[in-house]
């Protein structure tokens, strides 16, 4: 079953939004594998965004990731990659379509709320950089049955 990686961002850790941003993924039908509230150290951060180096966003960014605590989690689900990206919504909220995470809580690109991977190599590393192995936790939901 695919996994990817979601990450409440600093931002929505302040704003008393990890509960909101939680239950929707566990409302759609996901299931949750992993998670950990961590400050993220200055080497993940730049292992997380090292595709963004040089832009001009870039040292922002690594601020900002790096500002506050974190709510990093790994889901499993049907084309969870695509379908959580797809809650989450466009990185500027106002391209974000309404119902969508991003839509209906952020207001400015660099205060977005929430990370998800955007392929399975992503997922991979990132849930990499976050956890090992033997925290990504394998347990079954009679309900899945249903999704
Ligand atoms: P994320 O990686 O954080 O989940 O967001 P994303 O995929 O929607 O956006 P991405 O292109 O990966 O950019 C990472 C973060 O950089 C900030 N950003 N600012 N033009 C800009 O000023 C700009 N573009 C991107 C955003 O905070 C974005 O979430
Ligand atoms: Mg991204």
């Amino acid at each position: 079953m695919e996994k990817t990686f979601l990450m409440v961002k600093p931002d929505g850790v302040q704003r008393g939004l990890i509960g909101e941003i939680v239950s929707r993924f566990e409302r759609k039908g996901f299931r949750l594998v992993a998670a950990k509230f961590l400050q993220v150290s200055q080497t993940q951060a730049e292992a997380h965004y090292a595709e963004h180096l040089g832009k001009p966003f870039y040292d922002n960014l690594i601020r900002f990731i790096t500002s506050g605590p974190v709510f990093a989690m790994v889901w499993e689900g049907e084309r969870v990659i695509a379908q959580s990206r797809a809650m989450i919504g466009k990185t500027d909220s106002l391209e974000a379509a309404p119902g969508t995470i991003r839509s209906d809580f952020a207001v400015h690109t660099n205060f977005n709320l929430i990370h998800g991977s955007d392929s399975p190599e992503s997922a991979e590393r990132e849930i990499a950089n976050y956890f090992k192995p033997e925290e990504l936790v394998v347990y079954k939901k009679l309900i899945e049955q249903w999704i």
